[in-house]
């Protein structure tokens, strides 16, 4: 018997060490769990949205693959944040990786310690231009609109969020 695989985006963001090494360590901690990388955002920097008083944060997105429940695959994204180094701090404060569920197959749930899709997406332009490489007309469930719909109906500047080369 094959298990049910299914298709879900991630969001990945570091602004402490080196978050391009720490994105590289995330993608093969998920691959050594079982869960397939199909394809990669390109990697944006931008300034903190939230406390101002911490480093730019790189972001970036992921499509994987993956026969784990919205609740399996939370836990394993905890897993890997802790092997990473991360610490529990701030809400919203500085950390060596954070990875997020942006949106699972067409999944939508809401519970005390899981939300898909994830609750903030649809204002944040440093998660959504990152998913729209990967994704622009996808449709976010709940909200009928496409990843391309809800950048453009953002109303702060386009260019604060910086593609950025790999080192
Ligand atoms: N949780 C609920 N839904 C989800 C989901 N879809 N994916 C719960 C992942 N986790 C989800 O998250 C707190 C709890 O949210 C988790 O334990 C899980 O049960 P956390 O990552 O442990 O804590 P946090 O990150 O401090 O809080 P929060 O509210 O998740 O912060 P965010 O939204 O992750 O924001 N600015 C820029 N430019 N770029 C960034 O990447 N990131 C943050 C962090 C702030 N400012 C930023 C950026
Ligand atoms: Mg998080």
């Amino acid at each position: 018997m094959t298990a049910q695989m299914e298709r879900a985006y991630l969001g990945l963001g570091a602004n402490l060490g080196d978050p391009v090494a720490q994105f590289e360590r995330a993608v093969a901690e998920l691959e050594r769990s079982g869960v397939s990388v199909l394809a990669r955002a390109a990697l944006y920097r931008s300034a903190p949205v939230g406390p101002q008083d911490q480093p730019e944060y790189t972001n970036t997105a992921l499509l994987i693959e993956t026969a784990l429940s919205p609740l399996e695959l939370l836990e394993l994204l905890k897993r890997i944040e802790r092997a990473l180094g991360r610490e529990d701090g701030v809400r919203w404060g500085p950390r060596v990786i954070d990875l997020d569920i942006l949106l699972y197959g067409s999944v939508e749930l809401s519970s005390e310690r899981l939300t898909i899709p994830h609750k903030e997406l649809a204002k944040r332009r440093f998660a959504l231009q990152p998913l729209a490489d990967l994704a622009p007309e996808q449709v976010v469930p709940g909200l009928a609109l496409t990843v391309r719909a809800l950048l453009e109906r953002l109303d702060d500047d386009p260019r604060s969020v910086r593609r950025v080369e790999p080192a």
